[in-house]
């Protein structure tokens, strides 16, 4: 392209000035003295590990900025076509480890702050998480960014900026949850960027009229108007200049405080207005598959929350477009938008409002706009975990929005399309509709977000499958079946292996005599480690590695819970959310079995068990009472079995509380078998088995999810599966309903952990008898048809286990075939990026 002219000033003075990037520890140095001097206005004599984190991560930034801002003008200049990832959820984790690496300055800052008189260790571990985010959902989303700069794609995040994280999870001497706030951004947050100058109002609440012009258009005016502040979080890619931008927003008062209260002395009065305005944005919501325990004043703010965040997005998203200059009808050939879950989808009525209110267009141009912009994603097919909106809630919020969904359901429905494919179906209609009928009536928004996407896709090849067959079976036979895809989700392999297991990566390194540059931009070269199965040294190497990281776990343990870990034991690991649907109660039910057959034992007997230690990890929803009383039952077996001298030595277990990203990292590594046994077909996909597995920990799970695609690349010899398949669940919950047939006939053993619960083995029984119902009655998650099998599956880990060396050479197949090309996020971001958004990879050139 043809020299640009420079815009101001003399360019040689310019350049003279702009922060050179040929980075080496001399700089890095300067660099972290002048934060600490000027940025933090602190001495050597007063800097803790905080200060030098603080004065890093300033340095770092100053890096991300550099690359952010050449990113962000090459996309202006050779104006690709962009995907947005909308999320209300982005599950960061830390970021300055990640900086580093991305950035290949790992070794620099090292030698530079040991010179400065810190490890960077120490400084890495003063770093809070951003949880912003449930689970699998928010942390996916994380993975995706990290992949879509690492690919070079121009993708763009958009989230909230939740002043509050998940809640801080705390295990009172009952053994019950307790959440805490997480005041993440008590400190100063480095990795964002206040833009205080992108702002957009957004409306709530007030009335539209619907002009009577035949138009169609309506005005909408009143209510509330809220502000939407910017706030930009750099993503940098790995090996690559590419530094994308994670968007988030904070809500905050249009006008401050009202005047007028203020000046009659009404002080209260004064401020409310500018805090219902800052509630939007204060807090996310921990609520993980289910909204149903909200109350009204709860759901609300939820809606408040999505329209909020979408709206700022989308007038983002357009004002950027309409900067090129090009007629709306070309939005599509630009931009591509990717709904995470439904909660972004009034998206879609509300770019319908912008093109008809706004922007004059005709119903039907604006539709066709529509629905070659948006993508939907869905994570599940439980029932009560599909969104659904009141009818009159969405009325008092966003009445015009309410007002086209009606009109999407006349005119796409009724008169159009559905009616004319399958007339007189009255029926199909109905369970079509966008509305369920109903006291009061609900807006489906699974279904528009299908009828307003390009398309829709599920998370594994199982779980779109049942999307296909299940939830939108309609949707597939009206549209056909191309526009429903799959993308199997994958998990970034810098965070998940080079980050969190270094030792690992640095002897894949070795072995295969590649740098890591190389192989962790291309996970397929892990097949090369197959080979070396057979070689002794590198098989003692292995597991030696292994074994540093149980240490590693147990150290922390030890530090935080202050309790001794058995490391010559096996490490069997289960962290994730608590749900009935993940099964926890089946595992710590087998666990119950296990010591009570222990305890039948004789000493000799025991002498041949195979050594375990459980750890289990996650939080429940704070009004998910039966989940929280599994944490309860976990936390009390824990006591009990862990104190008993008979059985301690081969059976242990551990809650480990407040999961976090930053815990995964540690505990993930440390692993030789972990759990995945959620009831077939509940599991939509699941991550933390790919990490695993990319660890070198071997899989005992269901054939659910992601664990199936797991096992057909490792083979099933490399992974312990059981349990019934998912045709079968129906006929199983149907059987319970209408012929059950008691525990004790149906489940003995099970029946027999039961009664023992029931009898107070673990302190009052009583308390436990609500969870231990759920199995007795219903066994909705079909506990008690599972538990034979699951018991036989961990006697063959067991066996299994006893032959070390074979296990070691499982766990290398598993790290070398099951996880690794397939399942990095970087073949998954690519498959998005070809077959749904048709975007490109955008090189950002200049000095790297
Ligand atoms: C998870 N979903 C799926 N939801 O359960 C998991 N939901 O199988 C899958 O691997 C993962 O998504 C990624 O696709 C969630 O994590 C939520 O966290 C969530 C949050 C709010 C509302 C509903």
């Amino acid at each position: 392209s043809g020299k640009e002219k420079w815009p101001k000033g003399e360019e040689k003075v310019w350049k003279s000035g702009m922060r050179s990037l040929d980075n080496n520890v001399n700089s890095i140095t300067k660099s972290f003295v002048n934060h600490v001097q000027t940025s933090l206005a602190r001495q050597p004599y007063n800097l803790d590990d905080l200060g030098a984190y603080q004065a890093a991560a300033l340095s770092v930034r100053d890096n991300l900025l550099v690359n952010w801002n050449e990113t962000q003008l090459q996309y202006t200049r050779k104006a690709p076509k962009r995907a947005y990832y909308l999320s209300l959820e982005f599950l960061m984790g830390r970021t300055l480890d990640n900086a580093l690496l991305n950035l290949g300055l790992k070794d620099e800052y090292k030698t530079s702050v040991k010179s400065l008189g810190f490890s960077i260790e120490d400084i890495l571990d003063k770093e809070r998480d951003a949880a912003l985010g449930n689970g699998g959902l928010g942390r996916l989303a994380a993975c995706y960014l990290d992949s879509s700069a690492s690919q070079e794609l121009p993708v763009w995040g958009y989230g909230l900026r939740y002043k509050y994280g998940i809640f801080q999870q705390l295990i009172s001497p009952e053994g019950n949850q307790l959440e805490a706030p997480d005041p993440w951004l008590e400190h100063q947050n480095p990795w964002e960027l206040p833009r205080l100058d992108v702002t957009y109002g957004v409306r709530f609440y007030g009335h539209a009229d619907r002009l009577d012009d035949g138009s169609g258009r309506a005005i909408w005016a009143g209510g509330q108007e809220v502000l939407a502040v910017a706030y930009d979080v750099m993503i940098p890619g790995y090996g690559t200049k590419t530094t994308n931008n994670l968007r988030l927003w904070e809500s905050k008062s249009k006008r401050g405080f009202d005047l007028n209260s203020f000046n009659a002395g009404n002080y209260e009065k004064a401020v409310e207005s500018s805090n219902s305005a800052s509630a939007i944005t204060s807090v996310l919501y921990p609520n993980d598959h289910t909204l149903v325990t909200l109350n009204m004043f709860g759901k609300e703010l939820r809606l408040k929350q999505q329209y909020f965040w979408t709206a700022a997005s989308l007038a983002d998203i357009l004002r950027r477009f309409k900067n090129m200059g090009k007629p709306l009808t070309e939005l599509p050939d630009f931009v591509a938008i990717q709904l995470n879950d439904t909660h972004p989808t009034l998206a879609i009525p509300e770019l319908m409002r912008i093109l008809i209110d706004e922007e004059d267009l005709t119903w039907n141009a604006a539709w066709k706009i529509v629905t070659n912009t948006f993508f939907y994603t869905n994570h599940t097919v439980l029932p009560e975990a599909l969104e659904k909106w009141a009818v009159p809630l969405v009325e008092h919020v966003l009445p015009r929005h309410m007002q086209i969904i009606y009109d999407i359901v006349i005119l796409i429905y009724l008169f159009l399309a559905v009616e004319k494919k399958f007339p007189g179906d009255r029926d199909r209609l109905a369970r079509m509709s966008l509305i369920e009928e109903g006291q009061p009536k609900q807006v489906r928004m699974a279904h528009l977000a299908c009828i307003g996407s390009r398309k829709v896709n599920g998370v594994a090849e199982l779980h779109s499958d049942l999307v296909r067959t299940t939830i939108l079976k309609d949707f597939v036979e009206f549209e056909g079946f191309s526009k429903f895809g799959n993308v199997t989700n994958g998990i970034t392999p810098r965070r998940w292996l080079d980050q969190c297991n270094p030792e690992l990566s640095a002897l894949i390194s070795k072995t295969l005599k590649l740098q890591k540059g190389i192989w962790l931009k291309d996970l397929y070269k892990l097949e090369g480690l197959l080979k070396f199965t057979e070689n002794k040294t590198f098989r003692r190497e292995w597991a030696a590695i292994k074994q540093r990281n149980k240490e590693r776990l147990a150290h922390h343990v030890l530090t935080t819970l202050g309790l001794t870990v058995n490391t010559n034991a096996m490490f069997d690991v289960q962290i994730k959310r608590l749900h009935e649907y993940k099964r926890q109660t089946l595992n710590i039910l087998g666990v119950i079995h296990r010591y009570l057959t222990l305890k039948k034992m004789t000493p000799a007997e025991r002498k041949k068990v195979n050594s375990r230690v459980v750890f289990f990890a996650g939080k429940a929803a704070p009004a998910y009472y039966i989940a929280k009383l599994t944490i309860r039952l976990i936390v009390n077996v824990a006591r009990i079995i862990n104190d008993d001298p008979e059985t301690k030595d081969y059976l242990t277990l551990y809650f480990l509380p407040d999961y976090s990203v930053s815990l995964a990292e540690i505990l993930i590594p440390a692993s030789d078998i972990s759990q995945h046994i959620s009831t077939a077909g509940t599991e939509a996909s699941g991550t933390s088995n790919m990490k695993f597995c990319l660890n070198g920990g071997l899989l005992l799970g269901t054939v659910d999810g992601a664990n199936i695609e797991i096992a057909e690349e490792v083979g099933e010899s490399n992974v312990f599966f059981f349990g019934h398949l998912t045709p079968a669940v129906e006929d199983l919950r149907y059987q319970h309903l209408y012929h059950p047939i008691p525990i004790e006939e149906n489940c003995p053993a099970l029946a027999h952990v039961l009664n023992q619960v029931s009898a107070g083995l673990f302190g009052d029984g009583g308390v436990y008898e609500p969870l231990l119902n759920t199995i007795r009655q219903g066994d909705y998650y079909l506990l008690s048809d599972d538990f034979d099998s699951y018991i036989e599956a961990l006697a063959m880990v067991d066996d299994a286990y006893r032959d070390r060396d074979e296990w070691i050479k499982k766990s290398i197949r598993t790290t070398a075939k099951a996880c690794m090309g397939k399942f990095s996020s970087d073949r998954a971001i690519n498959e998005y990026a070809e077959s749904y958004w048709n975007i490109e990879a955008t090189p950002i050139n200049g000095n790297k």
